[in-house]
């Protein structure tokens, strides 16, 4: 068995932990408590014949990380960046979230952007055109709902697609 540790990050009240709840097939909750420090769960896939246990570490939402918390993202082999649809600084936050991660690690990693809560659309402050410039900027995106419990497993499925090395990440 293969076994990946992919950690998840974002601003705070994103939906990292409701995403997680939702892939390991739980309810979403409305009343979600905010996470301290950090969360692992652990769910196993079968890609293909394969079995790969994914080691999914849920990070409390900062837009701006301690010196401490780049201990979570040792040993990780992916990464999963999440904002909020509905708020516009989620995206800013990830996209220096992700700057920061990397720039302490010294490598990129396997990463993917989830524009979450789509099932509130009509709230959005994220147009499609700037989903595009975060695609061309080489972030391959997947939109999410927690609630309706769309995109959740699509995302994790492809991240462990890659980490078994049957296909890249791609933006379109
Ligand atoms: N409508 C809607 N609400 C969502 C969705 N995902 C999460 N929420 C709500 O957003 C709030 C925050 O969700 P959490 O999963 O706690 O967010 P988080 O990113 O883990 O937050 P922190 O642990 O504080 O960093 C909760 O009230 C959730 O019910 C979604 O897809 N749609
Ligand atoms: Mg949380």
């Amino acid at each position: 068995m293969y076994n990946k540790k992919i950690c998840i990050v974002g601003a705070g009240a994103v939906g990292k932990s409701s995403l997680i709840k939702r892939f390991l097939g739980g309810d979403f909750d409305q009343a979600e408590t905010a996470t301290v420090g950090a969360k692992i769960n652990k769910k196993v896939l079968e890609i293909e014949g394969d079995k790969l246990q994914l080691m999914l570490w849920d990070i409390e939402g900062q837009s701006q990380l301690s010196p401490e918390s780049m201990n979570y993202f040792k040993g990780a082999s992916a990464m999963v960046y999440v904002v909020d649809g509905t708020r516009l600084h989620t995206l800013g936050a990830a996209i220096g979230l992700r700057l920061e991660i990397e720039t302490h690690l010294g490598y990129s990693l396997p990463s993917i952007i989830l524009f979450n809560k789509s099932d509130l659309a009509e709230r959005w402050e994220i147009s499609h055109n700037m989903i595009i410039d975060v695609e061309i900027g080489g972030n391959l995106s997947i939109l999410t709902s927690c609630k309706e419990g769309s995109g959740v497993n699509m995302a994790f499925g492809l991240l462990g697609r890659v980490l078994l090395g049957k296909t890249t990440l791609v933006a379109a």
